[in-house]
């Protein structure tokens, strides 16, 4: 069982871990469109601590905290996203690709198309007689896809181990989510795929450790899907370097009030789980490590350009 402060612990980590990604930004160490999921930290620490290696995770281009939160080692990610020949795929698939095959764990930068990864991964669970999961992350943008309702109502049709995770930041891209939905909420929908639903408030990190934990409990012992809600809001822009003018200063500024880590910390204050003092230090050893990892990263290697086309086409011998 993972304490509230060890998810503290986390969402601290996953802080610090994306503030050391957008350092490489300006100094073009990091190509193409970095996504950041900054304030959304109470969904990835709440997905912490349930999953073994066994069980499957496909996340979206706002990947990294998923990935933590599943087990994949931060120094290989880091390198990844640094472009480094030590990164989890040797550098070549960049942020929005990371890959770890031993714990299951992928991403895509397609919107929804996570999604049937998942039921392959169930449906594998299910002849191998395993009772392993399948977890998807996806955003709001994803819900109204095709793939949405393909993959929860095949979920729902066989009863699989599946566990559908939304992150409802309010906007995909610039579109806000009541435009698009015809749903106020997208846990109602759950019935239609006989699924379970619930909307959690995503930053609260027990809320959604609850949630999850239950679905997973729910769908190892053949109690089939489950659809969670997390309310949460990014605090940058879509992409770094969105110029993020469809939201106004105001909706920003008040958002970003509600950051779950100072949320969460006033509750471990005030449950004297933890003192202020407590709580600083942690962050400052966090920010220390950070830099050193960071540091320690960019000393690594860039594969070399002769090697571009590797992976592209299949290499006879
Ligand atoms: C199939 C597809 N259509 C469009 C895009 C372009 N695109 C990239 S991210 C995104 C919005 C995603 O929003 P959401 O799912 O809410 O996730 P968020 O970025 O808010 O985390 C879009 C439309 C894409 N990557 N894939």
């Amino acid at each position: 069982m993972v304490s509230v402060w060890e998810r503290f612990g986390y969402m601290v980590w996953m802080r610090e871990f994306e503030l050391a990604c957008l350092e490489g930004v300006p100094t073009r160490e990091i190509h193409g469109e970095l996504h950041t999921a900054v304030g959304q930290e109470a969904i990835g620490a709440g997905l912490a601590g349930f999953l073994r290696a066994d069980d499957a995770l496909a996340s979206t281009h706002r990947n990294h905290l998923h990935a933590i939160a599943k087990g994949v080692d931060m120094r290989a990610m880091l390198a990844e996203i640094f472009e480094k020949e030590t990164g989890l795929c040797g550098g070549f698939g960049g942020h929005m690709h990371l890959f770890d095959a031993s714990l299951k764990f992928s991403a895509t930068g397609i919107v929804g198309a996570g999604l049937p990864v998942v039921i392959g991964h169930a449906w594998a669970a299910r002849l191998r007689g395993s009772d392993a999961v399948a977890v998807a992350v996806v955003g709001d943008g994803a819900v109204n896809t095709g793939a949405f309702h393909e993959a929860l109502n095949m979920a729902g049709v066989h009863r699989l181990p599946v566990i559908v995770v939304v992150e409802n930041n309010e906007w995909a891209i610039s579109v806000p989510f009541h435009q698009a939905s015809a749903t106020a909420t997208i846990a109602e929908r759950a019935p239609a795929w006989s699924a379970h639903g619930v909307r959690v408030d995503g930053t609260d990190v027990e809320a959604v450790a609850d949630a999850f934990g239950t679905a997973v409990q729910r769908a190892r012992e053949g109690g089939g899907p489950t659809l969670i809600e997390a309310t949460c809001y990014r605090f940058r822009g879509h992409f770094e370097g969105d110029a993020d003018t469809y939201r106004t200063e105001e909706e920003k500024e008040r958002r970003r009030k509600e950051d779950p880590l100072v949320l969460t910390a006033q509750r471990l204050i005030s449950r004297g789980v933890a003192s202020a003092e407590q709580i600083d230090s942690l962050r400052s050893a966090v920010t220390a490590a950070m830099a050193d990892l960071l540091a320690s990263v960019r000393a690594d290697r860039s594969p070399d350009p002769a090697t571009a086309l590797r992976h592209v086409f299949v290499e006879v011998a």
